[in-house]
């Protein structure tokens, strides 16, 4: 089978080439001129654990490419980027895909599969792609089969998820569900989950909606909690010991181009019956000012000078920052101007992040933890030396830290800054 895949990013690559490594002829197509020509000399524009051997396996092969432009093939599978508009429901802008599809037309033949493995709002294989297509000419399930398969992969174990995931496969037509079932079969060990282009939308939708709406009820304890003096941390912990009940856990937002974004796709599209979505995005979007409004208070509290922040990427041991609540605190920290902001994380490659950890430590009155990174779990108290005064604000619970005397503050036990606030007062 001959497949051109549209979009080199974070899923179109991987998948690109998984189908290479599975005998399948690849053109990965991409309008980024440097992504193409690093690819094709099995240099990486992203970090993803085993993509490595992967790509250099399948260019060892010949089965697969990297070009500026599609050509014809018997798949084409569309993985470009869904961002929100912006508008007042950060609604699904669909103009990639649109492009995209445009780009495609002019190599589409009869009996070929389009694939649509975007994100996108609830309707628009058939409200945007099947009407472009039958503009050219096409039959949908007749003359051409289209179908939408999202992508379900977890950032980080992407290679591993893609072979023995589920896969829904959404057909417009049962035509179309069978087509894109012998494209994925080729590879994927999963259950292909066979049904149509609609339900296949909205349940990728509802996927990261019901986490985002569960962490936004961690994030909404993490408030009550402070407020009442109980540890938040201990309560999920002990409430998860109930067979039935999984609660997630809080953090100082939610990021990535997922659990950030999608959930706005539902709530554009039927406004008035998503009001629980809609104040669960605005819970988890609440979370980074109210870390900053904590940090401020510790710093004050303690006459500190210097904040390190620890990890910048939306989640740990992945070098992504896209909607990432760790940069957008770390950016509004350093833009106050009230103290020296040093941001430290072993994942992300600029030249503002501090690569040295002893430097970045040394003389901080603060180390504000906002990604859970591996490395930042086994550190131990020595680690924490040469700090100006020991503070540690960790919204992800990750450190181990037994020092006493180190003040260590995490989501659990926030009411602690209010206390020393109100002993402060008292005494003076
Ligand atoms: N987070 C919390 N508390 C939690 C879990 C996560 O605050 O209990 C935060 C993370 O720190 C991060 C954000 O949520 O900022 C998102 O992280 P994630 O690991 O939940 O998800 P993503 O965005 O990396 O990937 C998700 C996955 N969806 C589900 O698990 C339902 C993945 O399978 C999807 O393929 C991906 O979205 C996608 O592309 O849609």
């Amino acid at each position: 089978m001959k497949i051109v895949t549209m979009g080199l990013g974070y899923i179109g690559l991987p998948t690109a080439v998984m189908f290479a490594n599975h005998n399948q002829d690849v053109v990965g197509v991409d309008v980024n001129c440097l992504t193409v020509e690093q690819l094709n000399r099995g240099i990486l524009h992203i970090e993803e654990p085993g993509l490595q051997e992967e790509l250099n396996h399948a260019l060892a092969c010949g089965t697969f490419k990297a070009s500026l432009t599609p050509e014809k093939a018997d798949v084409f599978i569309i993985a470009v980027p869904t961002p929100n508009h912006n508008d007042d429901l950060k609604s699904c802008d669909l103009s990639y895909v649109a492009n995209a599809i445009k780009s495609i037309l002019p190599f589409v033949e009869v009996g070929n599969t389009i694939i649509l493995e975007s994100t996108v709002a609830p309707q628009s294989t058939e409200n945007l792609v099947q009407p472009m297509l039958e503009e050219a000419g096409f039959i949908i399930g007749e003359t051409i089969y289209l179908v939408h398969c999202p992508e379900r992969v977890l950032p980080g174990q992407i290679i591993h998820e893609l072979v023995y995931n589920n896969r829904i496969i959404g057909g417009v037509t049962a035509e179309c569900t069978q087509a894109g079932k012998e494209v994925y079969e080729t590879f994927v060990k999963g259950e292909l989950i066979l049904t149509t282009a609609r339900t296949a939308e909205l349940s990728k939708l509802m996927e990261n909606t019901f986490r985002d709406v569960n962490i936004a009820l961690a994030n909404e304890l993490v408030k009550i909690s402070a407020d009442l003096d109980i540890d938040a941390l201990k309560v999920i912990e002990m409430a998860n010991k109930h067979p039935r009940v999984n609660l997630h856990q809080p953090g100082p937002g939610v990021g990535g181009h997922c659990l950030a974004i999608d959930p706005y796709f539902i709530a554009a599209a039927s406004p008035d019956y998503s009001p629980l979505i809609q104040l669960s995005r605005e819970i988890n979007t609440s979370m980074p000012q109210f870390v900053i409004t904590k940090t401020n208070q510790l710093m004050q509290q303690y006459s500190g000078k210097k904040i390190t922040v620890f990890g910048l990427t939306y989640k740990g041991d992945i070098d992504d920052v896209r909607e990432s609540p760790a940069m957008e605190i770390y950016e509004h920290l350093t833009a106050q101007q009230c103290f020296e902001v040093v941001a430290y994380d072993p994942h992300v490659e600029a030249a503002f992040v501090e690569k040295n950890l002893a430097v970045a430590i040394n003389n901080a009155d603060l180390i504000l933890v906002l990604t859970d990174h591996s490395a930042f779990r086994e550190m131990d108290s020595t680690t924490f030396e040469n700090m100006n005064q020991k503070n540690i604000l960790d919204t992800k619970n990750i450190l181990n830290v037994s020092a006493n005397d180190i003040n260590y503050i995490n989501l659990g036990n926030l009411a602690r800054i209010e206390k020393v606030i109100e002993q402060t007062t008292q005494l003076a």
